[in-house]
């Protein structure tokens, strides 16, 4: 496979091995955003809110996670984090004062419904009244996601995700949301990064619930998808005037190279059925990929449900941050295994290769593969250096990371992707899972001590982007 020379600056990129990757830079032949373009942040309720117990919110499984000896890396929790829930007149006003047009933040399910199911908790869906007027009265469109990781524990203690129970109780949370919020808040995103937390929260247990059983794989995703597919249903009945979507992390799968290329190769094509096409395949041709089959089997899938999870989106938000280096291990369980970037390449703090033109090529493969349908960048930014010291606020390495990223958008929609807006993540600093406070990826600084917001150089640079849609070609 090889991306388009085009957009590509002229350099053709084999996918053959790691080694030929490093030529990555892309030249758009325009820097110009049209004006329509929507600029925004993106966040998630149980990294930003804090306020854990209040106005009846019930646990999560993250509340429960965290509490877990050793599995936040600087023994924090999120029991503050941003201290959003209290302070969100504050965040709305860093992201109108960086002249953006959108806030993509996450509606926590177990403030709506705080066992997953049941009576409904006015006061949690109170809160998230104010926030979209909020929002409103800045000129600041919201867009919801409805599922960012914080399943209710409740749920989680009936089976959670392996559960297809979970999927209905879903589709009534989405109900109760729209129910109550359609009138003012148009704009869905139903799952987060749904492969993240199949694979890191269910096989490899490094993330909420803390699982490690590859048997739920199957399971997990299907119920993730059905449950996608019930709650667009469910919106949609809600109400006609809706722009509803989804977000997958999508990442290109490339095999080590060496001796072993061959084998690597099969390992690659599996991460990408069950990182990518495990989500892209049922909700765009309502069909699993085949290395999924085992995993399915013994009736998890019912009749009609690949009709219920293939639902027509409005857009499909894509986060992308690094592609995805793989390698055959026959002693894990999935017999895939995380490989080394090639050498020489550019790294994040994750040690991941910083790789623009795998942006590029994610949005490629939507296009051709997809039906290209339209496209919002719901997550795309970088982390400080991990450490527990003060956040850099002349952070030009974000600056640099953004721009690159930004040029691949340029490349992408040259090349006929129909992307209509960008989010960054994030605004401010916060809790980033399992890394804690470690790993900060804000715009905005947040001392956790004093709660003081100190804008970094990058929210000046997205702020003058935003005004004028024009991109700078340094640093
Ligand atoms: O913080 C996370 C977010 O919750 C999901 N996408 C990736 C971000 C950075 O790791």
């Amino acid at each position: 496979m090889v991306l388009g020379a085009g957009a590509l600056g002229g350099a053709a990129v084999g996918l053959s091995g790691c080694e030929a990757r490093l030529e990555t830079e892309l030249n758009p032949k325009s820097r110009q955003f049209p004006k329509d373009f929507v600029w925004g942040v993106a966040s998630a309720a149980f990294q930003t809110e804090g306020a854990l117990d209040v106005d009846g919110r019930g646990p999560s499984v993250w509340d429960v996670f965290e509490k877990k000896p050793g599995v936040i890396v600087d023994g924090s929790d999120a029991s503050v984090a941003t201290d959003s829930y209290r302070r969100y007149a504050e965040d709305v006003d860093l992201i109108a004062g960086a002249g953006l047009d959108a806030y993509r933040f996450s509606i926590a399910w177990s403030r709506v419904l705080p066992t997953g199911e049941g009576a409904i908790n006015p006061a949690g869906l109170d809160h998230y009244s104010r926030m979209v007027d909020a929002q409103l009265a800045k000129g600041i469109i919201p867009y919801a996601t409805l599922f960012h990781w914080d399943l209710p524990q409740a749920l989680q203690d009936k089976g959670g995700w392996k559960s297809r129970d979970t999927a209905l109780r879903f589709a009534d949370y989405a109900h109760a949301v729209v129910d109550r919020l359609g009138d003012r808040l148009k704009r869905y995103i139903i799952l987060n990064e749904a492969a993240v937390h199949a694979v890191f929260g269910h096989v490899l247990g490094e993330q909420a619930p803390g699982l490690k059983d590859i048997n739920l794989l199957g399971p997990v995703i299907h119920h993730m998808n059905l449950a996608q597919g019930l709650a667009i249903q469910a919106l949609r009945a809600g109400r006609g005037d809706l722009s509803v979507g989804t977000t997958m992390a999508l990442q290109p799968c490339r095999p080590a190279g060496g001796g072993m290329a061959f084998w690597n190769r099969l390992a690659s094509d599996g991460l990408d059925s069950l990182w990518n096409r495990a989500w892209l395949d049922p909700l765009f041709k309502g069909v699993y990929p085949k290395a999924l089959e085992d995993f399915l089997k013994g009736g998890v899938v019912h009749d009609g449900d690949m009709a219920t999870i293939r639902q027509p989106v409005d857009f499909l938000g894509v986060n992308y941050y690094a592609p995805a280096y793989v390698r055959l291990d026959l002693s894990s369980a999935s017999h895939i295994a995380p490989a080394k970037p090639p050498k020489g390449a550019e790294l994040d703090a994750f040690g991941r290769h910083i790789d623009p033109s795998g942006l590029f090529e994610v949005l490629d493969r939507v296009r051709r593969d997809y039906g290209n349908p339209p496209v919002l960048i719901t997550e795309n930014g970088c982390s400080d250096p991990f450490g527990r010291g003060p956040a850099i606020i002349e952070d030009t390495f974000r600056i640099r990371y953004l721009r690159r990223h930004l040029e691949a958008v340029l490349a992408a929609r040259e090349a006929g992707s129909p992307v209509g807006g960008y989010f960054c993540w994030t605004l401010l600093d916060n809790f980033e899972w399992d890394l804690g406070y470690t790993s900060k990826f804000g715009l905005v600084a947040h001392d956790r001590a004093t709660g003081t917001r100190t804008p970094k150089a990058s929210y000046a640079w997205l702020k003058a982007l935003a005004e004028n849609g024009a991109l700078p070609s340094s640093p």
